[in-house]
């Protein structure tokens, strides 16, 4: 923490990053650090190099967000949030790993330890958590707009504060928060409040795909891009389906397999498909999604795959008999 400060405070652009397809962690961290910054008297720059889902875009700040950086020699300091992985920024990582100062502030149990500095914390309940303590420490007072953002990256990354993840500071933070004006009836309305039509229609594919392994321990979810297309969808509308899937009686772990393009191999029917995999916690599934080359936390994590549909339902069976 001492290191970080002393970076920003000698740093002169400074550019603020979060993963690609953000949560409400990804965009809250990023937005809260950059009002914060800002106050502090700090050029920076904001980059998700994906656009932020609708949800989030009431938060103050997030008109701040860009998807495109300039060169690396722009910037003196990148400080990466809530990305256990430098390619998870998405289209940047090569030109940010150009930047002399990489500064990495997470709590993901697989975070790969990339960069100069690392702030990690996986028993931190969000990344907000952790940027909160880091706005504490360089003295920067809380207003509305930056709480409304750390309170908006806490709820959501503890699910309403259900998950296992949800700790004394969630509480703490929230509480002290609401006390700088944070409207938590009008966050969760935002956040939670309101679907499109065609999520509704999606949620309806995704529950009729369901399929659950034969010992019950396993559920999995499929949503094909065609599905997308049809209920005019984007990827952003799949967040929190998984749930459905995870909450069925006796499941202990659920797969949502999600089509995102064309393999690129000669087969036709070879997909890459991102698999998201949630678990009760009594499964690591953090240590699953690292056989397959991804990551995550124990009872939340992930993996890319290049397969056909039936192979990676096979695959993913074969696991649920050995859980
Ligand atoms: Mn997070």
């Amino acid at each position: 923490m001492d290191q970080i400060i002393r970076h920003i405070k000698d740093g002169q652009h400074l550019l603020i990053a979060s993963h690609a397809e953000p949560d409400g962690d990804a965009v809250g961290s990023l937005v809260a650090l950059g009002l914060a910054l800002g106050k502090f008297g700090k050029k920076t720059t904001l980059y998700n190099s994906s656009p932020i889902p609708a949800v989030y875009r009431f938060l103050s700040g997030v008109e701040r967000v860009v998807r495109h950086i300039k060169k690396a020699n722009t910037y003196d300091i990148a400080i990466m949030l809530d990305c256990g992985d430098l390619v998870r920024i998405g289209e940047a990582a090569s030109t940010i790993n150009k930047i002399p100062v990489i500064i990495n502030i997470d709590h993901h149990i697989s975070n790969t330890g990339f960069g100069h500095i690392q702030l990690i914390d996986t028993t931190a309940c969000a990344t907000a958590e952790i940027v909160y303590r880091l706005i504490k420490a360089l003295e920067i007072p809380f207003d509305k707009d930056i709480a409304t953002s750390l309170y908006t990256g806490i709820l959501t990354d503890t699910g309403s504060f259900r998950f296992s993840n949800t700790n004394q500071a969630a509480f703490a933070i929230s509480k002290e928060m609401t006390e700088v004006g944070v409207d938590a009836h009008s966050v969760a309305q935002r956040v939670f409040g309101t679907y499109s039509l065609g999520r509704i229609k999606l949620l309806n594919m995704a529950l009729n795909s369901i399929e659950i392994s034969d010992n019950g321990k396993l559920s999995i979810m499929t949503i094909t891009r065609s599905m997308l297309n049809a209920t005019g969808t984007s990827p952003e509308d799949l967040d929190g389906m998984i749930n459905y899937a995870r909450r069925i009686e006796d499941v202990k772990v659920a797969a949502l397999i999600h089509e995102i393009k064309n393999g690129a191999g000669k087969f036709s029917n070879m997909n890459r498909y991102h698999v998201s995999l949630r678990s009760d916690s009594s499964v690591d599934v953090a240590a699953v999604a690292s056989k397959f080359g991804g990551g995550g936390h124990r009872s939340a994590a992930g993996f890319q795959i290049e397969s056909t549909l039936v192979a990676l339902k096979t695959k993913i069976i074969e696991l649920a008999e050995n859980l």
